[in-house]
């Protein structure tokens, strides 16, 4: 097999396992077993699985309130994410954070956010702090186009390029802010990469459903940041195929185009990758394994989370 194709099965397996995951959460949603809120990333997959993949154990990522891709990609753990989703002590944040507040520091996980934009700044004083001491480390911070409207985007980035910081600027447009389009806010498609001096900060735009172009910018921007040569910006160009928040079927009415949902759905970033696989030669066996052993790692993963206690509230300022 060649490395091209062992990567783009890593890449396959990864976006596969965050698929089942957000599939086995939209069925048990409804039973009220998970007092959280949950937003989902199917259709969005890619995004995470290109871009960890490019990162190292010990590299740093910042994620958003739709943090559960990054999250697995990264290398977070499942048992206790979805324990942290049922409320249960042996969850991510002891139970106390929900679906938003997933962190695995060990995995270079550094939290998903509730605050629209609020981990750019820290990301980048994250950055900041890697580069005052000399460890290495690359951040990439995750973030939406609604984030993207924000100031602290501007900022963030100024100061990153100013002082040559290790850091990817991770946009993934996946065309809404909850039920406001990308067009009714922002005057042209990317415009916030329209002004940007190419020599001052790498910035691109590209197909966030093709995994493997996504892992090949990443790797490019983690080459320059591990060089000292500061950070860059990658829009990944997506599309949310889940509601804003819940299961799917939970999605307002009325907001969205729903043949633009159905071109989008056709556009499946693990069936792409799938297809593509299956024309480099891979057999179907080895799809059914990854199937099986991603279901039974999910399967363990909510006994676990069902049978884990609740937390103490004398934990709560523990936790917190
Ligand atoms: C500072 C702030 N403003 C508003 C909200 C309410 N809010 C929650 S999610 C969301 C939409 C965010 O859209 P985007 O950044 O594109 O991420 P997506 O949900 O599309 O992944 C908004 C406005 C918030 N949580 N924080």
């Amino acid at each position: 097999m060649s490395l091209n194709t062992r990567k783009s099965l890593g890449l396959f397996r990864a976006m596969l396992r965050i698929r089942r995951v957000s599939e086995a959460i939209e069925a048990e949603y409804p039973e009220n077993s998970m007092p959280t809120p949950v937003h989902l990333s199917t259709g969005q997959e890619a995004v995470s699985a290109g871009v960890c993949a490019a990162l190292s154990p010990s590299d740093m990522v910042f994620a958003t309130h739709r943090c559960h891709g990054p999250y697995l990609a990264k290398g977070g753990d499942l048992n206790a994410m979805m324990a942290e989703l049922f409320g249960k002590s042996g969850g991510s944040s002891g139970g106390f954070g929900g679906s938003m507040h997933l962190v695995d520091r060990g995995a270079g996980f550094m939290g998903g956010s509730a605050i629209v934009g609020g981990n750019l700044g820290i990301a980048t004083g994250a950055a900041l702090a890697s580069r005052m001491k000399g460890d290495g480390r690359v951040t990439a911070v995750f973030f939406g186009d609604g984030a993207a409207d924000q100031g602290v985007l501007y900022e963030s980035v100024n100061f990153a390029v100013l002082k040559k910081l290790p850091i990817i600027y991770v946009l993934e447009n996946n065309g809404f802010s909850v039920c406001s389009k990308v067009s009714a806010r922002q005057a042209a498609p990317s415009v916030f990469l329209k002004g940007v001096d190419k020599r001052l900060l790498k910035a691109s735009s590209i197909d966030g459903n093709d995994a493997v172009a996504v892992l090949a910018l990443a790797e490019r921007a983690v080459k320059r940041a591990r060089a000292g040569q500061g950070p860059s910006f990658m829009e990944c160009v997506t599309y949310r195929i889940a509601g804003h928040a819940g299961p799917a079927d939970w999605d307002v009415e009325g907001y969205r185009d729903q043949k633009e949902l159905v071109r989008w759905k056709r556009r499946c970033p693990v069936q792409r990758l799938k297809r593509r696989l299956v024309k480099q030669g891979v057999d179907s066996d080895v799809f059914s394994r990854m199937e099986n052993e991603t279901a039974a790692e999910i399967g363990a993963a909510f006994d676990f989370a069902r049978k884990s206690p609740l937390p103490d509230s004398s934990d709560l300022f523990q936790a917190t």
